[in-house]
């Protein structure tokens, strides 16, 4: 039976509610900096997130949805892949400036389960999709420059061939920490997070939300409505766990069981 060495974070729905106040924000001002007529609404963005990466969303968005009803058709330009690549960076300027204004906390019990992992010597991981920009980002302005030493691994975005729901970056991470998937534990917050991460044999607790609250988690050891607090129990969706809030000892049972 293995001893848990790992904890392996996925960022964007699971650390924090990033996608609509601030990935969604940050695109929108991306396209209209640019001069596009693109506006993608909250509804429109959820079905966009079938495809995890900026830049391949993008793509995603002109083969599927373009033209729009107003017929208006877009017209690649030569250099698309340049094209595409710098309307990504500037929308990752946007999301890095949105963060810095504090746009988007950490999640409940995300802080408490670092501080647990961290006063355990456990050891922490990150296996994201987003860049390392924006994962920088997010942590220095909710938790302090020093927050990203918390991370032995940062696995994020274009390091990896494939995305999610590939399992490219979970084993990435594994690999880099020379463990092994059954010392570790994965915490997502989507079907493609959980494809990733189970296609890499890791455990995965997930932690819904209002894009991800009706995918598929079937393959997921615990579905939570997020961590908890000691005063502010969270609801179990799916599986089961002895404690009113998910901590060190909920993991432990979850590896072993
Ligand atoms: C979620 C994603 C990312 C973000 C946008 O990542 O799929 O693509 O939506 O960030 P994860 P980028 O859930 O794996 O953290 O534009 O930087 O890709
Ligand atoms: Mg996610």
């Amino acid at each position: 039976m293995s001893q848990l060495e790992a904890l392996i974070f996925d960022v964007d729905g699971t650390l924090a509610d990033t996608e609509r106040d601030g990935h969604l924000v940050a695109f929108n001002m991306a396209f209209e900096e640019a001069g596009l007529d693109w506006h993608w609404s909250v509804e429109l963005y959820g079905q966009l997130l079938a495809v995890t990466g900026g830049k391949e969303r993008i793509r995603y968005y002109l083969n599927d949805f373009y033209p729009d009803e107003r017929g208006h058709a877009f017209s690649k330009p030569d250099n698309f892949d340049d094209f595409v690549a710098g309307l990504h960076a500037s929308k990752t300027k946007f999301y890095t400036q949105l963060m810095a204004d504090g746009a988007v906390p950490l999640r409940t019990g995300v802080v408490r389960l670092f501080q647990e992992a961290r006063d355990a010597g456990l050891r922490m991981a990150i296996a994201t999709t987003t860049t390392p920009a924006n994962v920088t980002a997010l942590l220095t302005h909710t938790l302090g420059a020093e927050s990203v030493d918390w991370f032995e691994v940062i696995a994020a975005g274009d390091i990896v061939p494939a995305k999610k729901p590939a399992p490219d970056i979970y084993l990435y991470a594994i690999e880099k920490m020379n463990l092994k998937a059954e010392q570790c534990l994965a915490f997502e917050d989507s079907y493609n997070g959980l494809l990733s991460s189970r296609g890499a044999d890791l455990k995965t607790i997930v932690t819904i939300n209002d894009y991800t609250s009706d995918h598929d988690f079937t393959d997921a050891e615990l579905v939570l409505s997020d961590f908890g607090e000691p005063d502010q129990a969270m609801e179990v969706i799916q599986g089961h766990c002895d404690e009113s809030y998910f901590n060190l000892q909920s993991a432990q049972k979850l590896l072993q069981a």
